[in-house]
């Protein structure tokens, strides 16, 4: 209530102030002004009509200035004009001392209402704030001259295209205004380009000043130009994808991958689904600005261009990450409708996962808005999953699988939700003969492993804390690794521990190393490479495996090879377009 009273103070003053403003006030206090002077009685009758005047408000007496004496509390306040009607007066009779207190009040009043200006007070108690928040970033005056600055180097890249620059070389306008390389397609497109084929210097003008003028920032700048078909709030995943197809024609790490159109795709929509797992943390399928600037993408976007090898962009743009992802889905997806259902998924890992889990995959729980197919993951579903399933330290995986095992949604995970995954895990060991535990004692383990804050309530927040929810979620829901961490050396674990401080691979980044050198090693051991680098190879069979090595990137030269001898398209190699889709095929892949 404390910080309410300077408030009721304001109002209070703002009601005097009124009433004293009123014609009938003033005409009261005058006569009685003169009354005072002449040294006649005051008749306390001649205040009523002010109560009526006032018409409901607070009669008689409303609060004084604090430095009122008792005799004037008596009294109506005095008005600011009497001053001026003594002055007026043509008896001029020396001031008297309540007179001289009068004064005194009123320029304390003065002094309050300059203290009340200084933070800016309005009618209505509403006070006027500095602006704190800026959606947009934070404007800086002295930016706008360093634009006209890159408005002149803009200028001099569009003399040297005699005044439009085409699309293919729009990388220079980019560079001239100072932001990274792969900008250039957002900047074309936004800029009106593709309609005409090119952008001319006053297209390109219009475009730079509206969008330096109202967003101050690179990350709002950046969803100005991508989100060009819907609010520039944010960014949906569709949005992406010509800054991704850029990407892919232009990106000397994905030379490889030029010919393969059908990959393009398949590589654009795993680098799309990563976006969206590592930036989108409130899960809605929109990037926000905020969520963008908090993340790292704009920055490992601008180190593509420095960066030949893609695969030391292990964030997001990894080609052999995407290789891993895809081999793991095609493995599944027997049928190759891009998608999967809960028995290809229950045949992930050599059936790690438990039935429940699996099942709970499947309701919705983790997949999102109109993405959403009963019964089916699509791609980008299952790229959210493998994440999730092969780095359960990261906040999303650990947000992920709560989601799974909160069957309730009430955001915390019970005891009965607990044991209804660690039921099915009892029943697999059982039948595999290795001892357990029983319930209760994995539940003691379990607590004290996580510390929850409210004893026997599991929240999200308490697995985050924690740093062990992989094991947390291993213990209930994949065998595998739970065993796995069981039979570790426990000395080995504390080293882990230890050495976290180190900027180390994460758990998805040593994953995915492996799976990619078995992968190869897998193929190098199913086929023979004898004359694979050999001028003379034989048609199908070794073209497919030349555009499987291409695939994998891992030969520009038999890749050229294969373009010499060939144009087999690369749907031969997995049977994408439905042509070849035996198993033969299949097992020559892997
Ligand atoms: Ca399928
Ligand atoms: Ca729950």
């Amino acid at each position: 209530m404390t910080h309410l009273s300077p408030i009721l103070k304001v109002k209070v003053d703002e009601l005097f102030l009124r009433w004293l403003s009123m014609p009938d006030t003033q005409r009261i206090l005058r006569n009685d002004l003169n009354k005072l002077i002449q040294g006649r009685p005051l008749s306390p009758r001649q205040l009523s009509p002010v109560q009526n005047t006032i018409g409901g408000a607070r009669p008689i007496s409303p609060p004084a200035p604090p430095t009122s004496s008792p005799t004037q509390l008596l009294r109506s306040p005095r008005s600011p004009r009497e001053r001026t009607s003594r002055k007026t007066s043509s008896k001029s009779p020396p001031r008297s001392p309540r007179l001289e207190n009068h004064d005194g009040t009123k320029n304390q009043m003065k002094d309050k209402t300059l203290v009340l200006n200084n933070v800016r007070i309005v009618p209505g108690c509403a006070a006027k704030l500095p602006q704190f928040y800026f959606p947009l970033g934070k404007p800086d005056d002295s930016n706008s001259a360093l634009y006209d600055d890159k408005l002149s180097e803009v200028t001099k890249v569009f003399q040297r295209f005699d005044g439009s620059v085409p699309n293919g070389e729009f990388g220079a306008v980019a560079k001239a205004c100072g932001l990274p390389l792969y900008w250039r397609e957002p900047l074309f497109a936004t800029a009106g380009g593709h309609k005409h084929g090119f952008v001319t210097l006053p297209m390109f003008t219009v475009m730079w000043k509206s969008l330096t003028s109202q967003y101050h920032d690179n990350a709002s700048r950046f969803v100005r130009l991508l989100s060009t078909k819907h609010s520039s709030e944010y960014l949906e995943a569709d949005d992406f994808i010509p800054l991704l197809q850029d990407i892919v024609e232009t990106h000397p790490g994905l030379e490889f991958l030029r010919e393969a159109a059908d990959f393009h795709s398949r590589y654009v929509h795993t680098v799309i689904a990563r976006i969206f797992y590592y930036v989108n943390s409130s899960w809605t399928g929109r990037i926000t600005i905020p969520e963008l600037r908090n993340s790292n993408f704009l920055e490992v976007l601008a180190s593509l261009e420095d960066e030949e090898d893609i695969n030391e962009i292990v964030d997001y743009f990894s080609y052999e990450h995407f290789y891993v992802i895809y081999c793991k889905f095609w493995e599944l997806d027997t049928d190759h409708d891009l998608l999967i259902d809960e028995k290809d998924l229950m045949r992930h890992n050599n059936h790690a996962l438990s039935s429940r889990i699996v099942k709970r995959l499947f309701s919705g729980c983790v997949t999102r808005g109109p993405t959403y197919i009963d019964g089916k993951m699509t791609y980008p579903e299952f790229v959210w999953f493998l994440l999730s399933e092969e780095d359960k330290k990261h906040p999303r995986s650990i947000e992920y699988w709560f989601r799974c095992m909160d069957m309730d949604g009430d955001g915390i995970l019970s005891m009965y939700e607990l044991e209804y995954f660690y039921s099915e895990q009892v029943s697999k060991m059982e039948a595999l003969g290795i001892e357990t535990m029983v319930f209760e004692d994995c539940l003691c383990q379990i607590l004290d492993m996580v510390k929850p804050k409210v004893e026997g309530c599991i929240k999200l927040s308490d697995l985050k804390n924690c740093k062990l929810a992989y094991i947390f979620f291993n213990t209930f829901f994949n065998l595998d690794k739970y065993l796995e961490h069981e039979q570790r050396d426990p000395f080995a674990a504390a080293r882990d521990f230890q050495d976290t401080d180190g900027p180390q691979p994460t758990d998805w980044e040593r994953y995915a190393q492996e799976e990619y050198d078995l992968l190869v090693a897998e193929e190098g051991a199913n086929e023979p490479t004898e004359g694979l680098y050999e001028d003379d190879f034989d048609e199908d069979e070794d073209l497919a495996e030349s555009d499987i090595m291409a695939l994998k990137g891992l030969e520009k030269d038999v890749n050229e090879e294969n373009d010499r001898g060939s144009k087999k398209p690369w749907t031969m190699v997995t049977g994408i377009d439905g042509d070849i889709d035996d198993d033969d095929d299949d097992d020559d892949f892997y």
